[in-house]
Parts: structure tokens; sequence; C-alpha cells
């Protein structure tokens, strides 16, 4: 591994004053989309700014035009925040060391793969679902809630289509898709690699770990996450909880430990509540 990319945090104003990569992530908690790009740039050696998102931040909206994070700003660039030209913009600023593998059938089943876990629907959409109803379920003394603070599940839930009805489809989908993981990466280790592509380390391995983490959290040593989140990422429905094959873990303590480590853990504390 060489040098990883150097980060700073800054504000919104140095950010935007400045040129080359700025990033716009959430650092206060595992976020699938937000660690998996992070850990990607850091590999390749890229230098990032970065500012801190807050859900509702409209300066911060304005002026990367999403209302989310992760979002890439490169130079004058417009600013890119899907999953996938995050990926091809990291590749094309540092072509080595690849992250795609090569081939146009390991691409694309890697981008396919990629879908699973970060598309509308996907793995890491359907475990939001769930925290969600967690966090929006009816009081009940026996069983204090383990969620998100109430007016930010209100503002998700708004934005990413939760509604009760669709809670037995994302878990269905979560318990299908650690299932089909789980055998891949028992595939690969009967192959001899601990990488889903036997080619090696790929963008998967990062968002796989990032997915896993919002599922079965990592130590605050590993991954530094905001005590006012990490029940809501800690709790797990049982039949999920009981879907998420040991390779998975495995794999998550391995791709964190090695490549994410420096990157996540060296977090700052965030100041507010805010993700
Ligand atoms: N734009 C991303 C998805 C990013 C995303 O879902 N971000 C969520 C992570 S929980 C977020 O920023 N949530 C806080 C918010 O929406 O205010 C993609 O589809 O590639």
């Amino acid at each position: 591994m060489g040098q990883l990319g150097k980060t700073r945090f800054v504000d919104l104003e140095e950010a935007r004053a400045a040129r080359g990569l700025r990033l716009v992530l959430i650092t206060g908690l595992s976020s699938p989309w937000s660690d998996g790009a992070r850990g990607i740039f850091a590999l390749k050696g890229i230098d990032a700014l970065i500012v801190r998102f807050r859900p509702g931040d409209a300066e911060v909206m304005a002026w990367t035009g999403a209302p989310n994070a992760p979002v890439a700003l490169y130079d004058d660039e417009p600013p890119r925040a899907g999953w996938a030209e995050i990926v091809a913009l990291a590749e094309r600023l540092a072509p080595a060391p690849a992250l795609v593998p090569a081939g146009v059938e390991a691409r694309a089943r890697m981008f396919g793969l990629l879908h699973e876990l970060l598309g509308e629907g996907g793995l890491a959409w359907s475990r939001r679902l769930l925290i969600l109803h967690e966090s929006l379920r009816p009081d009940d003394p026996a069983r204090p809630r383990c969620g998100f603070p109430a007016d930010l599940a209100r503002l998700l839930a708004a934005r990413y289509g939760y509604a009760p009805d669709r809670i037995p489809a994302a878990r269905q989908r979560l318990v299908e898709g650690l299932s089909f993981l789980g055998g891949l990466l028992a595939d690969s280790a009967a192959a001899g690699s601990r990488h889903f592509f036997a080619s090696g380390l790929t963008a998967l391995d990062f968002y796989a770990a990032a997915v896993t983490a919002v599922l079965v959290p990592p130590p605050d040593d590993v991954r530094r996450i905001v005590p006012a989140f990490r029940p809501a990422l800690e709790h797990l429905d049982a039949e999920v909880a009981a879907a998420v094959p040991p390779v998975l873990l495995a794999h998550r303590d391995f791709i964190y430990q090695t490549y994410m480590r420096e990157v996540t853990a060296s977090t700052p504390p965030v100041a507010t509540k805010a993700p």
C-alpha cells in the first residue's frame, strides 16, 4: 500500500475557494456512500479537503446541488454525487492502484454488485429503512427505541421513501443480499483471496465493508461513531442479525483495519448531534 491521501477538514468558504478534490462527507457515522468514497480516494493517495455534511445545511447544498452526501468536487468540474461517478472520478484521477477490475465482464459485474449494495432499494437503502422504522415506531416503555433522533428520522423518511409497508421487502432484500455476498466471499476464500475479486482489492471491497459497518459497526478505535448514533447502527432485527455471514464480518474487519482505520478513526469529533 502506498502513501494514503492526506485529508484536512475545512469550512465551506475554504473549500469553495480551493481547487483539487473537495469531498462533502458524512463523518460522524459509517455512512456506506461516504465511507466507501473516502476510503477509495485515500487508498489512491489523492489528497482532499473535507467539508462535513450536516442534513439540511442549505449553503452546502446550494454549493453541491445535492441534498445529501457524499459529493465529490474536482476543480471546476460539475459536482458528482452518485457512487458510480465518484468511483469513475477516483479511477481517472489516480489510475493506480486500480480499484475497478480490468475487462468488460469483471467491470460490469463489480458495478452490478455495487448497485445491489448502494442503489435505490439495495442493501444500504434497505438498512436505512429498517433504522427509520425503529426510529419512528410508537413509544414502548418496555423497549426503548434504538433509532435516530426523531427530527432527523422524519427528514430521512421523507427523502428516502420510508413507509411501514416497505419494511418486509427491505428485510427480505437484506437477508438475500447478505447471503449472496457471503457466498461470494466464501468462493473467494476457497480460491485463496481475501477480496471479492481474485484479481485483488476493488471498490466493492470498500463499499461492502462500509455497508457491513452499518449492520454491525466496528469499534470506535477502528471507525469512530458519534455516541448518539451508535445504538441505531447496532440495533438489528433478529432475522437480519442472523443473516450477517461471519465471513462478511471478517472482511469488514480486514478492510477497515488495513485500509480505512487511519482514515476514519482519526475523524475529529463532531460538535453537534448531526451525522
Ligand atoms: N448520492 C448517493 C446516495 C447518498 C446517500 O444516500 N446519502 C445519505 C446517507 S444516509 C445521506 O446523505 N443522508 C443524509 C441526508 O439525506 O440528509 C448515491 O446514490 O450515490
